[in-house]
């Protein structure tokens, strides 16, 4: 089946017990508000907002090591899962509106499970300022925001999450973009799997077009589906403040915006997490309106 991206379904995914801080479960009445349903209509989308989620009870449910919250996450987990598949099966493209990161957790799950049914491979683009690649062995903070890619790559310490037969992402299929805080054990778990990193040093010296070109060139190569993961913190905290663990030296307004554009123009994006927002922390919706803007040159609004 192929995914049609003029038809778009809003999923709203207000978890924050995957982070350290609480308030990003307002994050999908904040992108609403900013108007992103009408800002894809604008650009001649059908938009369905099919309202908020809300997680599948596995309540007494824990993680050997440090998880917190790992019943509710994992609850969330495989309600995203199942709203992810749904809607990718459906030929309609899911955009999860978040919540903390750990909804990728689900929507990753539910997007690779779809992508192998039809003989596809799933390529990840996480644009994030950190890598999210602990596990509850390595994780400082216990903190399930800080461990999706872990996860849905099928790195051991979360079985019962998700029946084991399911699919994971290979690691050398996940593209990070923007990186510039990793852990010790998150690093060197990062390297043995292989995940392509493009870091901001990569894209000074590089430019971030470099780094978009090689991801578009290999998912095109491959025939892939693309899910895209953005992470608020990838942008540069002066642009974007309202996030909880934001880190100087971000990308800015102008490479955030080329990404989006050149990941249009290949058409090859097919789900979508917009997450970490976090609207107690936000500057009078600037980070909302940002993102909504973001999200239009991703859906075809053009310069010229
Ligand atoms: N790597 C740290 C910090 C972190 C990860 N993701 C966010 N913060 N947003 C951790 O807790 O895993
Ligand atoms: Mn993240
Ligand atoms: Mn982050």
């Amino acid at each position: 089946s192929q995914i049609d991206r003029k038809n778009i379904v809003l999923l709203g995914a207000p978890v924050e017990e995957g982070a350290g801080r609480l308030g990003c479960a307002m994050g999908p009445a904040a992108l609403r508000l900013a108007g992103i349903g009408p800002a894809l209509e604008k650009l001649g989308h059908t938009v369905e907002d099919r309202g908020n989620l809300a997680p599948e009870n596995l309540s007494g449910f824990t993680l050997p090591g440090l998880a917190r919250n790992a019943a509710l996450i994992g609850g969330w987990t495989r309600t995203l899962d199942c709203a992810a598949y749904e809607t990718l099966k459906n030929g309609k493209m899911p955009i999860f509106l978040g919540g903390d990161h750990s909804l990728s957790m689900g929507t990753v799950a539910g997007a690779v499970r779809h992508a192998e049914e039809q003989g596809r491979k799933l390529f990840v683009l996480w644009m994030d300022a950190h890598a999210d690649f602990n596990t509850p062995a390595t994780s400082p903070s216990g903190n399930m925001h800080g461990m999706s890619v872990a996860f849905f790559c099928g790195v051991d310490g979360f079985s019962g999450i998700l029946p084991d037969d399911r699919p994971a992402v290979a690691p050398e299929n996940v593209f990070m973009c923007g990186l510039r805080s990793i852990d010790p054990d998150e690093r060197a778990e990062l390297t043995r799997a292989g995940v392509n990193v493009f870091d901001m040093r990569f894209i000074d010296e590089n430019g971030i077009v470099a780094a978009m070109k090689r991801v578009i060139e290999t998912v095109r190569q491959a025939d892939g589906l693309l899910h895209l993961s953005f992470d608020t913190d990838f942008l540069d905290p002066e642009i974007a403040p309202g996030t909880g663990t934001t880190v100087r030296g971000g990308g800015t307004y102008r490479e955030a915006h080329v990404v989006m554009e050149m990941l249009y123009d290949s058409g090859l994006v097919t789900s979508l997490d917009i997450v970490e927002l976090n609207p107690f922390l936000d500057d009078r919706g600037k980070s909302a309106y940002l993102l909504v803007e973001l999200m239009s040159s991703l859906f075809g609004q053009k310069i010229f």
